[in-house]
């Protein structure tokens, strides 16, 4: 199961889950099943390097594949011919292979997970970063046009709605191709005719938009969070006329089909606020990494189901996706759950010599392009966010920020945008984004002095008026402290259950007391292991400032949570 719901009403895709054949360089062959991290094959816990996957596979002439997602770097192969290319764990890529014999080929995907100059977002970090085909892939047979991409943007238009309809249709084909496009909806009374007939050249792609009404729709909320699909159909407009070299009795007048889900919902920032259908919207979250001991990044449907019962157990209405855009399945899950999503691109924690990186500009333009591409019809997606807690106090961070704002806000001005910062009292980028957000950590890290967290936060929204960023809606998108599962003691030491438990009884009501914040996302779900060299820091070489530990057993954080959130619920 990659997505909660089917993408096509037409030919359904073959999935690719499955045993494939695994050989890392050197090494002799096994038999591993996909998706998942090579870290959980025995003998490959600590494996940075190359590896192959590879399986058989039944294709036709023109085959689609699409990878979720492989870590780090993927070359696919179909036997011998060179596919595609992509870097970045988290965002997904197709590979497709046209004028192929019928039949069986080998599919072979080599992966590299390795740290280098050309990996600018996947280095050594406070998270760890797996290797393999760590999510679903599948693939589909293709006929001479197919749907690569449908945006659906709902629109309140004097009090009723209407929907945006955005599809990029591409030919695959030698020949040109003529269609038009129909779509099909619940809140729609009759399969509605959304291009007129049209040529696409060979090999071209083209983008056909329109605006239907959806009157009937009702509105999606946490509390009501209604779906609908919408499927759209690439037709033929002359149905009647076969091509000379289709096979009559299979010959369908429909090229394409492709399903997505809207929720109907507004969001926005008026003056400080951030208003969700109209409404103050306060947030209580926590940000998730992909990690669990037994399946590393790739986590099973269950536990992702799982993980989001304890979010609403404690109270929790929302989720920051740190610090890379998660797995559609996830996101699918948290629109059928309303669960809130803060998403981001991939970049933690880089100065400005690593920024200059050469390959980082372009790294993250990709992450924010495919992360926008894939993501943008999920309605619990609320704020898109980038470049968490980079340089955003030097020149030259701010011409990064500047740029990937500018691009972020080119390909959809339907959410906020925002970023977290640590740059406490010398940011200089808080004019770029809608919201403005800051992760702080006081009575944890001592560097940021022992006064209380109300004077810490309140010394933080003053300066903050001073500067660009005055007036704008203000969210702490961290605050926690590190606690290890089962160390327990009265003397309130460092890394004990009780002492991560009373610091956030002191941060979270310092937070959700104070009227200039709209919300909080407490780091950090769930304890995650970390990269070697931030061994020192990090006991057990995780970072324990989960409210739950990497099995999910809850801490005694948890409970305070649990009994903060549901009291400070406004
Ligand atoms: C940062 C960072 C997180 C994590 C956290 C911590 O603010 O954004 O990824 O490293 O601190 O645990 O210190």
């Amino acid at each position: 199961m990659f997505r909660s719901f089917p993408i096509h009403t037409l030919n359904q895709p073959t999935e690719l889950s499955g045993m494939w054949t695994f050989q890392a360089e050197g090494r002799e062959p096994i038999q591993v099943y996909v998706p998942s991290a090579w870290e959980t094959y025995p003998g490959y816990e600590s494996y940075r390097g190359k590896a192959v996957y590879s399986r058989d596979v039944l294709c036709t002439e023109e085959t689609r594949f699409v990878f979720e997602g492989v870590s780090h770097t993927a070359d696919v192969y179909l036997d011998d011919q060179l596919l595609a290319h992509h870097y970045n764990a988290f965002t997904a890529f197709e590979a497709i292979a046209t004028g192929l014999e019928p039949g069986i080929h080998r599919l072979s995907v080599h992966v590299s997970n390795e740290f280098n100059e050309e990996s600018a977002l996947h280095t050594e970090n406070d998270y760890y970063t797996f290797g393999g085909i760590t999510r679903a892939c599948y693939m589909e047979e293709l006929d001479s046009l197919y749907v690569q991409s449908l945006h659906l943007t709902p629109v309140r238009e004097n009090d009723a709605w209407a929907l945006e309809i955005e599809a990029v249709i591409r030919n695959v084909s030698e020949d040109p191709q003529e269609f038009y496009l129909e779509a099909e909806a619940d809140f729609l009374d009759e399969t509605t005719r959304i291009s007129e007939p049209q040529e696409l050249a060979a090999g071209a792609s083209v983008t056909i938009c329109r605006k239907v009404a959806a009157a009937g729709a009702e509105t999606y909320s946490p509390d009501h969070p209604k779906l609908y699909e919408v499927a759209v159909y690439i037709c033929d407009p002359d149905p009647d006329e076969i091509p000379e070299d289709a096979d009559a009795e299979s010959y369908s007048s429909i090229y394409d089909d492709r399903v997505e889900r809207v929720g109907f919902r507004t969001i926005e920032v008026k003056g400080s606020k951030i208003l969700y259908n109209g409404k103050e919207l306060q947030i209580r979250g926590f940000n998730r990494h992909e990690y669990h001991p037994a399946f590393g990044c790739a986590i099973p449907p269950q536990i992702m189901d799982s993980d989001l019962n304890l979010f609403l157990d404690t109270g929790a209405n929302a989720v920051r996706t740190s610090h890379y855009p998660q797995d559609p399945l996830f996101l699918d899950l948290c629109d059928e759950k309303g669960i809130m999503v803060w998403e981001e691109n991939h970049a933690r924690g880089f100065r400005e010599d690593k920024m200059r990186n050469p390959h980082f500009e372009d790294q993250c333009e990709n992450v924010i392009r495919e992360m926008i591409r894939d993501d943008y019809n999920h309605p619990s997606i609320i704020i898109w966010g980038l470049l968490n807690e980079c340089a955003s106090e030097t020149e030259y961070g701010r011409g990064c920020y500047e740029k990937q704002f500018a691009l972020l806000k080119s390909l959809d001005h339907s959410r906020p945008t925002s970023f977290a910062s640590c740059k406490h009292f010398n940011d200089i980028c808080l004019d770029l984004p809608d919201i403005v957000s800051f992760n702080i950590y006081p009575g944890w890290y001592d560097f940021q002095g022992m006064e209380s967290p109300e004077v810490q936060l309140q010394k933080l929204l003053d300066w903050i008026q001073t500067t660009p960023g005055a007036g704008k809606p203000f969210l702490i998108t961290e605050i926690g402290a590190g606690g290890i599962y089962g160390y327990r003691n009265p003397n309130m030491d460092k890394w004990t259950e009780d002492n991560q438990a009373e610091v956030l009884s002191k941060q979270i009501p310092a937070v959700l007391n104070n009227p200039a914040v709209s919300g909080i996302f407490i780091w950090q779900f769930c304890d995650v292991r970390v990269t070697r060299s931030w061994a020192m820091m990090r006991p057990r070489q995780m970072n324990n400032k989960g409210i739950v530990d990497e099995y999910r057993r809850p801490k005694l954080a948890y409970y305070t949570v649990k009994k903060l959130y549901h009291e400070l619920t406004k």
